[in-house]
């Protein structure tokens, strides 16, 4: 084998260059010829390292690393899924670059998994040299031109034509259907259109044409179209591999691998382009001279040096050297060369299959070397197919390494120790080529043993793939257009916003006056923030949240909390009051046993998270249930009464109950023992709510013009007055009609995690009707009630996508990633919507504050409690944005609550009975 140095030919040529005077002697001659077709046998190690530089180069490029500039491009191609085989409809295909100088116009009829297969109907049309050549304008009419021929031709309706653009180049694609051409490949070189959007090129001169109203909605890859054109047999092809002019693959990608889509959710399908792959280090030993002189020869020299060894626009140009040379040498032709064996291009790929073909092969090599003005002898026509053998035997070879590289990617990518794989073949060196397939196979199984591959041939070389993917395109951009349409009312702009904060601030000046208004403006009898001079040991109980909580707050220099949590189970919650308080007894008790507090009667202060009429600190009337809760005899009642009823029937227990206050209050009181500043409790948790300290002024039924009084806005209450009826959704009518309480709380059902996750499964039952969703079919679990959590939402904002799909399936939902990411934007719009109309509500306070006090600028805190605030990946940043854009003249710092409120509450207490002191001494 002789050296090959980095200047490539020249070398070579020296030594190989054969003297016309004498023929060489037989073992001249044969020396010469093996010297010559060693040079194509590539070594086991040497396409392992091809294949490991080519896999190097891949995770390089999809890692977004410039520099040194990765030998392959990794393309993103935006088809995101395998086909669902439920794709329907008429589709025209127009295939452009994947078998060099024709182009070819499909019409596809797809008939979804049920229906019968239709045969495309097609047409090829040859692509003079001088338009491949010529301006980039004229290439694309003359494409627009046989499509119109092509339709002219077509029995068919041809309104809202729908088409799929086989672009076989690299291109940078920014959407199904944008486009912009790297550079040309394959005997292409049209001016004018690298660097430029293909889809829009076609568009132009379709237009240009103006025969046909077409819509082209996608653009592909041949590749993507190959794989996407595979039967869906036992598993879905996932790669794509071409051998025909020119070469490449690709693969489904973990989207999440590819730096430059900002998206870590689902799969997307890059053209890996590796046609480019040039290390030298790898290809360096394996370039022949014959590749150098091809390489020097073509139209992009020094590129695409990969594809110049396997891509079939050149693999009849490497025997035409290769028997030129051997002519020259004299061991082939008896030294005789033809002017047709010295001109580029003379024997093509069609030539170099049919002379191998073990049956026909030698009676062909006659005939083409014939036509070329040779007059082959026997051992000619043998040493022919060996040439034949040797160039395309390289080429599968090194078409597997590359193969063998991609499988590789794919299984660092999933995670897999083996990988179990289909993939499409298309392309006319796979099609015609007796032995390139087998090869292929077996080479492969060598440098990837650990990977089961089936080679599924592409039927109809990739247009029903193309029409498959302009099916999804066509069905995706519907989709989103649906999804968009009923996701929009969600989407909430400045004006509504400020028109929410506008109509809260209405409600909050009439319910301070005591007039009638959706916010109810409770006052509290919360006078003043804790001032650190509190002591005392307390006890609380925390009701109304998702938890319910018994409390032992002392209050010395600081805080301890030692607290309990039980359950109060819905035959409770929604039992007999009497049942419900004497449960509450029962966990006081028991709360008091396990700390050994048993008969000591410590004050207590008693969170209770449901809207009360206060008459004083200790006495609340219950307006009505919230939340689920809907305990019988209580509404109207004052809470405390029925609370120390229950104490009294539970002898032998002595509770001095000091106040009853709201979540939202404790809250506040809480995050206030620690920032004075804290004057706004907010609870976006099960239900929300929020409270703030109101000039005494204001506040109608309460006497006193001076200080401050705590006053509870019940605000999830807001609205309804049908003031919000213009933000009001079908979903959120569904949710109300099946809640315990409807035409109530329609504030809170908008914003809290009691009702999100029933919207979200609304919407999602919407769209599943739509064929949006799940294919269309209903999902049984779906339509249970509750079964779609709120906590579901956070969860799924805040984690990848192949999580996303484990809780849905978990959820019994059968989806794919179009689905998942699509659950996910519902998601995202309602907890969105939810997290803006909460900061509508926010700003309205923090403004009323500012103007209440006449201050230019305002700086507050806010106290926040409640596991959707807390636990919501974004809800808590989309408050703060939202206060921001509606109240600009405050500074609101939110203070997420760490003890609950029960600490607020011992905190209340702890004022109310330092107060009671003062006024005692
Ligand atoms: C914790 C507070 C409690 C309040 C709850 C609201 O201590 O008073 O009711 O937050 O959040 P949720 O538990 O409803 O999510
Ligand atoms: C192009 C690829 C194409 C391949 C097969 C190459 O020259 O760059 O985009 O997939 O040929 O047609
Ligand atoms: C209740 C409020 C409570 C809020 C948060 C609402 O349903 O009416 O009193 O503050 O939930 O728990």
């Amino acid at each position: 084998m002789d050296s090959i140095g980095s200047s490539g030919l020249r070398q070579g040529e020296e030594t190989l260059s054969c003297s016309e005077e004498g023929l060489p002697g037989p073992s001249d001659s044969s020396e010469l010829v093996q010297e010559c077709l060693q040079q194509f046998k590539v070594t086991r190690a040497q396409l392992q390292q091809i294949q490991a530089s080519l896999l190097g180069s891949m995770e390089q490029a999809l890692r977004g690393q410039a520099s040194p500039a990765p030998a392959v491009r990794m393309l993103p191609t935006y088809v995101g899924s395998t086909p669902h085989g439920t794709e329907q409809g008429d589709f025209v295909v127009l295939e452009l670059g994947a078998t060099g100088a024709s182009l070819r116009v499909l019409w596809v009829t797809l008939t979804g998994i049920e229906g019968h297969r239709v045969e495309p109907r097609s047409q090829e049309f040859v692509i003079p040299q001088e338009v491949m050549l010529g301006a980039g304008q004229q290439l694309f009419d003359f494409a627009a031109h046989c499509l119109s021929e092509f339709l002219d031709a077509q029995p068919v309706n041809k309104q809202g034509l729908q088409l799929g653009f086989s672009f076989s180049f690299p291109c940078h694609q920014t959407g199904l259907d944008r486009s912009t051409l790297i550079s040309w490949t394959k005997g292409f070189r049209c001016s004018g259109v690298e660097g430029q959007d293909v889809v829009q090129l076609l568009r132009d001169a379709i237009r240009r044409q103006g025969a046909y109203n077409i819509d082209v909605v996608a653009v592909v890859n041949d590749t993507v179209g190959t794989m996407m054109g595979c039967e869906p047999g036992v598993r879905p092809c996932e790669v794509g591999l071409v051998v025909d002019t020119g070469t490449n693959a690709c693969y489904m990608e973990e989207a999440r691998h590819v730096a430059v889509l900002d998206e870590d959710r689902g799969r997307v399908c890059v053209s890996v382009e590796w046609g480019s792959f040039s290390d030298d280090g790898a290809l360096g030993p394996v370039l022949t001279t014959f590749d150098h002189t091809l390489d020097h020869e073509s139209l992009n020299p020094g590129a695409q040096r990969f594809e110049k060894m396997i891509g079939g626009l050149y693999l009849g140009e490497l025997v035409r050297l290769v028997l030129a040379h051997l002519a020259r040498c004299g061991v082939l032709f008896g030294g005789c060369t033809s002017p047709a064996l010295l001109s580029q291009g003379s024997i093509l790929l069609e030539h170099v299959a049919e002379m191998e073909d073990p049956s026909t092969g030698a009676a062909r090599v006659h005939a083409i070397l014939q036509d070329l003005g040779l007059s082959p002898g026997a051992s000619d026509v043998e040493l022919v197919q060996h040439v034949c053998a040797a160039v395309c035997t390289r080429a599968a070879q090194l078409c597997a390494a590359a193969l063998a590289a991609v499988l590789s990617c794919l299984q660092h990518s999933r995670e897999q120790q083996t990988l179990q794989v289909a993939v499409a073949t298309g392309g006319r060196v796979c099609e015609r080529h007796p032995r390139f397939c087998s090869v292929l196979q077996g080479t492969v199984m060598l440098l990837a043993p650990e990977c089961d591959v089936s080679l599924i041939p592409s039927v109809d070389g990739g247009g029903r793939g193309v029409a498959m993917v302009t099916a999804v395109a066509a069905r995706l951009a519907a989709h989103r257009r649906l999804l968009e349409e009923t996701l929009a009312p969600f989407r909430l702009n400045h004006d509504q916003l400020a028109a929410v904060q506008a109509q809260m601030r209405k409600a909050m000046a009439k319910g301070l006056r005591g007039e009638a208004s959706s916010l109810r403006m409770l006052p509290t009898f919360v006078r003043a923030t804790p001032d650190g001079s509190e002591r005392g040991d307390f006890l609380a109980l925390d009701l109304g949240g998702t938890n319910f909580r018994v409390l032992l707050v002392r209050v010395t220099t600081g805080v301890q909390i030692t607290s309990e949590i039980y359950s109060i189970p819905e035959t409770v919650a929604q039992g007999s009051g009497q049942q419900l308080f004497d449960h509450i007894v029962d966990c006081i008790v028991d709360f008091q046993q396990k700390q050994g507090l048993s008969g000591q009667s410590l004050p207590l202060g008693f969170t209770f998270s449901f809207p009360c009429r206060q008459l004083g600190l200790d006495q609340g009337i219950l307006l009505n249930w919230t939340k689920g809760f809907k305990a019988s005899d209580c509404e109207g009642q004052d809470v405390v009464s029925l609370l120390r009823e229950a104490i009294t029937r539970r002898q032998a227990v002595e509770l001095n109950v000091v106040a009853i206050v709201n979540d939202t209050v404790g809250t506040m009181m809480s995050c206030g023992y620690e920032d004075p500043r804290c004057e706004i409790g907010l609870i976006v948790g099960t239900g929300t709510n929020a409270c703030y300290m109101e000039e005494l002024r204001n506040v109608a039924g309460v006497p006193g013009d001076s200080g401050r009084m705590c006053i509870n806005m019940e605000w999830g209450a807001f609205g309804d007055d049908g003031s919000l009826a213009m933000l009001s959704t079908r979903f959120d009518a569904s949710v109300d009609q099946a809640s315990i309480n409807p035409g109530k709380q329609r504030f809170e059902k908008m914003i809290s995690g009691m009702y999100l996750g029933e919207i979200v499964r609304h919407i999602l039952l919407h769209l599943t009707s739509l064929g949006v969703l799940f294919r269309g079919q209903q999902i049984q679990r779906l339509q249970t009630r509750d079964i779609f959590k709120t906590k579901f939402l956070s969860e799924i904002e805040s984690l990848a996508l192949r999580q996303v799909r484990a809780i849905l399936e978990d959820l019994g939902l059968p989806l794919t990633s179009d689905d998942a990411l699509m659950v996910l934007e519902v998601c995202q719009a309602v907890s969105q919507r939810a997290a803006q109309l909460c900061g509508a509500g926010v700003a309205a306070v923090v403004e009323k504050i500012r103007e209440n006090r006449g201050l230019e600028e305002l700086a507050v805190s806010v106290g926040v409690d409640g596991t959707l605030y807390k636990l919501h990946p974004r809800f808590s940043s989309l408050v703060a944005a939202t206060v921001r854009e509606l109240a600009p003249r405050c500074v609101v710092t939110f203070l997420q609550s760490e003890d609950g409120s029960g600490k607020g509450a011992a905190l209340v207490t702890a004022v109310a009975c330092r107060l009671a002191q003062l006024t005692r001494v």
